[in-house]
């Protein structure tokens, strides 16, 4: 502690209200985001971080959890926490804080974004009518969504949500998820083996964490088993997802189409991916939870978790609330 204040690193861009509630409690270093925060501070001053705010590019792993030992919480500014080694945090009694339930809602919206964009081809046909070929003949049919099938893989928070908007469209929801929903099912929302779910249904979503068992969990074998007329969508990571597989399977017709919020490699390089020049897949730039209102509710909750944990409170939000916080801080306080 200096002047009585306790040292944190801020890695992500803040609003000035938060910079200064921040500043008014801690003594803050702002860390490129993106960066190894533990390589870009001089050691005395890494020696003492006690908190870290960050996004789904700060790598927070062993390596980090290790050379920063006065560390007592990691808030990511972000829902998945992909980027974070929960096991590693918890064993060096870090509390690992994330943003749930405030973009649930701009995510599922943005969900149903591509399945209409991708299913009405709705970039295709703007690209038809600024290219002038409407005043050469009518424009491409594309399909209803009415009584369509939106086969969810994965069946929390954001796809609830996601369930509940195909539904206002017509469409039949299944899912498929490690627990059996009864809630979700007693509202007629159809449960599918997973096979099952990639062979029937008109479009596939994914809204499942990247974890080492989902990491690569959906390949040639998935691609493999959907219908030729099927569309595949993924707001959730990329690295889920057997890239190269993928973009095969939408080469040579396997399926239909793809709306793609996430990549492997984000920023995608329209250069080094065949996915840029895919007529049947629309493309956004990891924009899910990109809205000034729910932008503005993660970073209040990242930065509120933070606090709360360095002031011993219980925070608004824990991935491993294992870690006592309360206990540990007011020893070592
Ligand atoms: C990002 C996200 O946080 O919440 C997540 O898991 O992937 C996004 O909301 C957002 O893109 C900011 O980096």
């Amino acid at each position: 502690m200096q002047n009585g204040k306790q040292a944190v690193v801020v890695s992500v861009n803040l609003p000035a209200d938060l910079q200064g509630a921040l500043q008014e409690r801690f003594e803050v270093h702002p860390v490129a985001p993106g960066e190894r925060i533990e390589k870009a501070l001089a050691p005395d001053v890494a020696a003492r971080i006690r908190g870290v705010v960050g996004t789904v590019r700060t790598p927070l792993d062993q390596a980090f959890f290790q050379s920063m030992p006065a560390v007592r919480v990691v808030s990511n500014f972000a829902v998945g926490y992909d980027n974070i080694d929960v096991k590693a945090a918890t064993a060096a009694n870090v509390v690992v804080c994330n943003t749930p339930g405030v973009l649930d809602a701009a995510v599922a919206d943005l969900t149903l974004g591509l399945i209409l964009c991708t299913g009405r081809n709705l970039v295709g046909l703007d690209r038809f009518v600024r290219d002038g070929r409407w005043a050469k003949g009518a424009a491409p049919l594309s399909y209803d969504l009415m009584g369509k099938s939106l086969g969810l893989l994965g069946m929390g928070r954001i796809g609830r949500m996601v369930a509940e908007r195909a539904r206002a469209f017509g469409m039949k929801v299944f899912y498929h998820n490690r627990n059996r929903q009864a809630a979700a099912e007693a509202t007629g929302i159809g449960y599918l083996e997973r096979d099952e779910l990639f062979r029937t249904c008109d479009f596939v979503s994914v809204h499942v964490p990247l974890t080492d068992a989902t990491r690569n969990s959906i390949g040639a074998r998935e691609f493999g088993m959907m219908k030729p007329s099927a569309i595949f969508i993924n707001t959730s990571r990329g690295a889920v997802v057997d890239e190269p597989a993928m973009i095969e399977a939408l080469k040579n017709g396997t399926i239909a189409g793809a709306g793609l919020d996430v990549f492997v490699k984000e920023p995608l390089d329209p250069a080094a991916s065949a996915l840029a020049g895919m007529d049947n897949v629309t493309l956004l730039p990891h924009v899910g939870s990109a809205t000034h209102e729910t932008r503005r509710a993660m970073i209040d909750l990242a930065v509120h978790n933070l606090i709360d944990v360095l002031e011993g409170a219980r925070p608004g939000a824990a991935v491993n609330p294992e870690v006592d916080h309360y206990g540990t801080l007011k020893e070592r306080a």
